[in-house]
């Protein structure tokens, strides 16, 4: 029996309540049903915060997942990990357990206000694409490969912190 299947690209990213464990967590959710297997994980990296500047840095990692879930039922899964690892959702881009953001499915361009894909903001923050360069650098977002739209970024706001 075959069993179709996709990859996707998830973005992880915690700053606070032991951000290295909460990310660690989350990955060890994502290898097992429902999510499928992590084909790739990234180091981790340290990251100064975007947007709100005035929170701890940030962990942040890749993943890619090989998943048998539609789209939509991967983002409501990762939302779903989210609150069972215990994210409380308070201020937008303010501090965060846990975020587990859907980046890529497929080739797959989705926009609904449930579910944009690929995600809008990713191609604009390091705290995505240099960890993604590290897994997976000829994947293509908005037309580019990801390891030469890293490769642009200015890195001295992030760092890799462990293998
Ligand atoms: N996530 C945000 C806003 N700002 N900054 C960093 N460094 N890392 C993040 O994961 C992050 C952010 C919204 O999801
Ligand atoms: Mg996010
Ligand atoms: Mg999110």
């Amino acid at each position: 029996m075959t069993t179709s299947s996709a990859l996707a690209c998830v973005a992880l990213g915690a700053n606070i309540d032991s951000p290295v464990e909460r990310v660690c967590e989350a990955m060890g959710w994502l290898d097992a049903t429902p999510f499928g297997r992590i084909v790739a994980r990234s180091s981790l990296y340290r990251t100064l915060p975007v947007g709100k500047l005035d929170q701890p840095d940030f962990i942040n990692a890749v993943v890619t997942l090989q998943t048998p879930l539609t789209p939509l039922a991967l983002m409501r899964a990762l939302l779903d990990l989210e609150a069972r690892l215990g994210r409380v959702r308070a201020e937008r881009n303010g501090p965060r357990r846990i975020d587990l953001d859907l980046i890529t499915y497929d080739a797959r361009l989705i926009d609904t206000p449930e579910l944009q894909l690929p995600h809008p903001r990713a191609i604009e923050r390091a705290f995505v694409m240099v960890p993604w360069a590290e897994v997976a650098p000829d994947a293509v977002i908005g037309g580019q490969r990801v390891a030469d739209v890293a490769a642009r970024m200015p890195c001295h706001d992030i760092a890799r912190i462990e293998a």
